[in-house]
């Protein structure tokens, strides 16, 4: 196997109508303002920001859309060129962050790379931070927002056929998604998830056994098939009290600790490929509290020890 990746390539997706609240679209800005790229530069990384996506990019196609799945045309229109920008970007060669925008720019993020590993004959496990399982489909989901479907379309759940292009679709089997931090679950889409071999560690299993026995056993499974893994950061994983700049907020979620503990287990991993943070919304932040947050996370991701942490200048010496 190859080197770990010097370069970093930031992408940001600024699209919310696949969640109920307005807002997500500022992620993309806020988690710049949080100094994501200068934190990531510190730790040694060449950052390339390809800006965010535009909507004048997307091209919306007019086929009927499906039943319960609102706002389908605009979503399949970011999908597609999402999932043709990360598949580039992994390419490259790079480790690509993207910057949601909500959960449902994962299908496309999560598919593009997926492309670019299916290419390489390794397999891309995927790692779901999340309260929720966004593992519903059109015909098991209750409110009909996308942001909960990513995880079904991913596996190759039936209903949302059409939204790639069958020549660049590149579907994970279930084997290869673990859900992390999970405390909030529909009843059809806990019975389809029940059908399935889908690795989870609910926030039931994270009290009795702890982040650090869980994520020892999840990167065991991504190491003993060679696997590699992308990351998929959802702000609600945390407690609300860490995190209150989210649309979805469940309390019980992983505490500022356990979620950073997560993060330096996967940095000693070594198998981190690409990222997603998502979920993030502004509009409903506390002074910027979650945007740094996060920021702070995707430094123990990706390197920051924690001796280093800068001594705030309030401190009293
Ligand atoms: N499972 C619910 C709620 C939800 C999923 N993801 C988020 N919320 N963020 C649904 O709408 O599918
Ligand atoms: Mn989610
Ligand atoms: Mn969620």
């Amino acid at each position: 196997s190859s080197a770990y990746p010097t370069t970093v390539s930031l992408l940001g997706v600024p699209i919310e109508v696949g969640a109920s609240q307005k807002g997500a679209l500022m992620g993309p800005a806020a988690l710049r303002t949080a100094g994501i790229a200068q934190l990531l530069e510190s730790l040694d990384f060449k950052v390339e920001d390809h800006g965010d996506i535009a909507p004048r990019e997307l091209s919306f196609s007019d086929e009927a859309p499906p039943a319960n799945a609102k706002h389908y045309r605009e979503i399949k229109a970011w999908i597609c060129e999402t999932s043709r920008r990360a598949y580039a970007m992994a390419r490259s060669g790079a480790i690509p962050i993207f910057l949601g925008g909500d959960h449902s720019l994962s299908m496309g993020s999560v598919n593009g790379v997926a492309r670019h590993w299916h290419e390489q004959e390794r397999e891309l496990f995927v790692l779901w931070l999340d309260a929720h399982a966004d593992y519903n489909t059109p015909a098991t989901t209750i409110t009909g927002n996308m942001h909960g479907m990513s995880g079904a379309f991913l596996c190759g759940e039936p209903g949302l056929d059409d939204l790639l292009p069958q020549s660049e679709r590149s579907s994970i089997v279930t084997r290869q998604l673990g859900l992390f931090g999970l405390r909030s679950v529909d009843k059809k889409e806990k019975e389809l998830l029940a059908q399935r071999d889908v690795w989870i560690a609910d926030m039931r299993r994270i009290d009795e056994f702890g982040v650090s026995v869980l994520m020892r056993e999840f990167i065991e499974r991504v190491r003993a098939r060679s696997g590699v893994l992308h990351v998929s950061l959802d702000v609600d994983f945390l407690d609300p009290v860490s995190a209150p700049g989210v649309g979805t907020t469940v309390s019980g979620g992983a505490t500022y600790r356990e979620a950073h503990l997560v993060m330096e287990m996967l940095q000693d991993s070594g198998l981190v490929r690409s990222l997603d943070l998502v979920e993030l919304n502004p509009f409903l932040d506390n002074r910027g509290l979650t945007a740094r947050t996060v920021v702070e996370l995707v430094g123990s991701l990706f390197g920051q020890q924690i001796h280093d942490r800068p001594t705030p200048s309030n401190a009293v010496v």
